[in-house]
C-alpha cells in the first residue's frame, strides 16, 4: 500500500485540530510509556509493563475516528488504547499502580482492565483470549440491530492461536461488525514471526475466511486512521468483518523484566522508522506544526503525566473488604444459569 496517496487523501479530510489531536495523543502515549518505565525501576509496582513505544499509532489511529459507544479489546500491549478511548492518564498510571482510583479499581493492572463506559471490553494476558469476546460483542451488536463495531487487537504470535481462526470464521460467516487489528511487531517473545509464521503478511489468511484482508504501514497513524474508517464504514453498513495487519515494530524489550536481545542495526533502523517522529516531520512538512506548537504540546503532557503520577501516589489501595465486589455477576446461578435475583 502507498502510504503516501492514502496520507494526502488522510489530509483533505482531516482539520488541522484533528491531526494535531493525533500527534498529542501518540506524544500523550509515549510519555505515559516512558513513565511507567521509570517508576518500575525505582519502586515496587504491581505490573510487569509490557510497553507499546513505537506502537503508538496503531491504538491512537485506529480509535481516533470511532464513536463512543463502539467497543474495542485491547492486547497487552494496549495503552495506547485506553488512552485513545478517552480513560484519563491519572485514572490509567492509578491502575499501574493497583490503586483503588485505577480502571480495574485496584484488582488488576493493564493486561486484565477494561472500562464499559468508554467501550474498552477487559482482555487477559492469555494471548488470542480476545477473539471469541469481541466475536461475542459483535453479535450481540448484530442481534440488537446497532450499527456499533468492535475493534479487537492481537499480535502476530496471537495470531497462531486456534481462537484466532475460530474468531475470524464466525466473524465473516455470521457477518459480524468486528474488526480485527494485527500488531505485526515482527516478534512473539523471543521468536521473529518468520519462525513461526509461512505466509509473508497475516492479512492474507483472511482470504481463507472469506473477509478482506490488508497489511499496511502501522507507524503511519494516518494509514491506520484511513483504512479502519474504511473497515468500519463496511461493518456498520452490515457487510461484515475485517482484518488489519499492522506492520510495526516494539522499541522496547517484550517487557520490562526482560532482556534486550534483538540486534543493535535492526532497533536503530526501527527508532528511524518511529511513528512519532515520522508524523512530527510530516505536520511540519504541511506546515500544521511548528516549534511553538510542538513544545507547548510537550510541555502539557509533561505536566498532565506529573499530576497522572501524583495522583496515582496519592490514592489510597483497595480496601481488603471489596475483594469479592465487582468479581462477580449480578444474580443468582438456578440450575446452571445465571438467573436475576
Ligand atoms: C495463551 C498464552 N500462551 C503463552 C503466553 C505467554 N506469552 C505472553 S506474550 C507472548 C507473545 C505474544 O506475542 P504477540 O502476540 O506477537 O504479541 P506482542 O507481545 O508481540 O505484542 C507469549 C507467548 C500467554 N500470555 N498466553
Ligand atoms: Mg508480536
Amino acid at each position: 500500500m502507498e502510504n503516501q496517496d492514502l496520507s494526502q487523501r488522510f489530509n483533505q479530510n482531516l482539520k488541522d485540530a484533528d491531526l494535531i489531536a493525533l500527534y498529542r495523543l501518540m506524544v500523550l502515549t509515549r510519555e505515559f510509556e516512558m513513565r511507567v518505565c521509570k517508576i518500575y525501576t525505582q519502586t515496587t509496582i504491581p505490573e510487569t509493563p509490557h510497553l507499546c513505544v513505537g506502537q503508538e499509532a496503531i491504538g491512537v489511529g485506529s480509535c481516533y475516528g470511532l464513536r463512543k459507544d463502539d467497543f474495542v479489546l485491547p492486547s497487552l500491549r494496549g495503552r495506547s488504547v485506553f488512552l485513545a478511548k478517552g480513560v484519563p492518564p491519572s485514572v490509567l498510571m492509578a491502575g499501574v499502580f493497583g490503586k483503588a482510583t485505577g480502571p480495574s479499581k485496584g484488582k488488576y493492572t493493564a493486561h486484565h482492565m477494561g472500562d464499559l463506559e468508554k467501550g474498552i471490553l477487559a482482555g487477559s494476558l492469555l494471548i488470542g483470549s480476545q477473539f471469541p469476546t469481541a466475536v461475542g460483542a459483535g453479535l450481540a451488536f448484530k442481534l440488537k440491530k446497532t450499527d456499533q463495531v468492535c475493534l479487537c487487537y492481537f499480535g502476530d504470535g496471537a495470531s497462531n492461536r486456534g481462537d484466532f481462526h475460530e474468531g475470524l470464521n464466525l466473524a465473516a460467516i455470521q457477518k459480524l461488525p468486528v474488526i480485527f487489528i494485527c500488531e505485526n511487531n515482527l516478534y512473539a517473545l523471543y521468536t521473529p514471526v518468520e519462525k513461526a509464521i509461512a505466509v509473508k503478511d497475516i492479512a492474507s489468511r483472511a482470504q481463507g475466511y472469506g473477509m478482506p484482508g490488508i497489511t499496511i504501514d502501522g507507524n503511519d497513524v494516518l494509514t491506520v486512521y484511513q483504512t479502519v474508517q474504511e473497515a468500519v464504514a463496511r461493518a456498520r453498513r452490515g457487510d461484515g468483518p475485517s482484518l488489519i495487519e499492522c506492520k510495526t515494530y516494539r522499541l522496547r524489550p517484550h517487557c520490562e523484566r526482560f532482556q534486550e536481545n534483538r540486534p543493535p542495526e535492526e532497533l536503530a533502523y526501527w527508532w528511524d522508522k518511529c511513528p512519532i517522529k515520522r508524523f512530527k516531520a510530516h505536520l511540519f512538512d504541511q506546515g500544521v506544526l511548528n516549534e511553538e506548537t510542538h513544545h507547548r504540546i510537550e510541555a502539557e503532557v509533561a505536566e498532565e503525566m506529573n499530576r497522572a503520577v501524583q495522583f496515582a501516589e496519592e490514592s489510597p489501595y483497595p480496601d481488603a473488604a471489596e475483594l469479592c465486589e465487582d468479581v462477580y455477576a449480578d444474580g443468582v446461578i438456578r440450575g446452571g444459569r445465571l438467573c436475576a435475583s
